[in-house]
């Protein structure tokens, strides 16, 4: 299958009012393309997440790996993050009852961080088909207009494949191509999250601020979905978080015993890398 083959139309949530998410919010995520902010980790759960995270950023500083891409089936922190229940009972009331998790990273802009993340859909990078993933991008510091929090283009996600002709920092996105409405800013207390579709538009900004904007998204997709890149849909890093996979064709990654991510060999960071 090729690229241009991808099913990349939204599909609504079709459940009525869910668990957790309730009928308004459901109705504003098949509308929006994003649901926000959902509470997951209270004050005092987030303070030892983001000394968990801290020290998992200065490990790989130290041994020279950039960034934190994909360590959910490999270190014991962030697979209990990854199938924490507070979220994935959000996540079924959108996928249903079978959740695979298939990436997660940690986006991370420090104080004064000139990093920009240019407007997109993810769907649109990615090699998955149909566009059945759902983000949530857990906060691990309060995210604003001031430190570069993300932005959507509410109702893009119904556009298909949009045309995007500029960098976020330009913020000359064709609006009138959209016809939608202006950026939203995704602003969130740290212990948030939010959901967004991935087939909405979404980007940042830099971080102009002296506060540094910290997050960690996870991917969950429903078990139909598949990659049209063979060899990635081999080597893939998912955990089968609820439900099952009578398919067979994602992969279960147990929780891992380890926890030292100077003991995840390079060797097994190789298909993480490619993601
Ligand atoms: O954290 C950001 O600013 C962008 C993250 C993003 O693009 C995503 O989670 O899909
Ligand atoms: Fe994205």
């Amino acid at each position: 299958m090729f690229k241009s083959q991808l099913d990349l139309t939204f599909k609504n949530v079709t459940i009525k009012k869910g668990a957790v998410l309730t009928e308004d919010q459901i109705k504003f995520y098949n509308d929006k393309g994003y649901v926000k902010p959902i509470r997951i980790y209270d004050e005092i759960e987030m303070e030892e997440i983001n000394s968990y995270i801290e020290s998992l950023l200065s490990a790989s500083a130290k041994i020279g790996r950039y960034g934190l891409n994909c360590y959910h089936s490999k270190l014991q922190g962030v697979w209990d993050i990854a199938t924490n229940s507070r979220i994935l009972d959000c996540v079924e009331d959108i996928l249903g009852e079978d959740i695979i998790c298939w990436a997660s990273a940690v986006v991370c802009k420090n104080a004064h961080s000139s990093k920009v993340i240019p407007w997109h859909q993810d769907a649109v990078i990615w090699n998955l088909t149909p566009a059945r993933t759902v983000n949530v991008w857990l906060a691990l510091d309060d995210a604003d207009v001031e430190n570069g929090a993300m932005q959507w283009i509410p109702g893009s996600h119904k556009k298909g494949p949009v045309k995007i002709d500029s960098e976020f920092s330009s913020n000359e996105i064709d609006i009138n191509l959209l016809e939608t409405n202006l950026p939203q800013i995704n602003s969130l207390k740290a212990g948030e999250c939010s959901i967004h579709a991935d087939m909405l538009v979404h980007g940042s900004p830099a971080n102009l601020s002296s506060r540094r904007r910290c997050a960690i998204v996870f991917r969950y997709c429903s078990p139909d979905v598949r990659s049209i890149d063979e060899k990635w849909a081999e080597e893939i890093e998912s955990i089968i978080c609820r439900g099952q996979d009578e398919s067979g064709y994602w992969r279960h990654h147990p929780r891992p015993l380890n926890n030292d991510l100077a003991k995840v060999s390079e060797s097994a960071l190789s298909s993480v890398r490619r993601q």
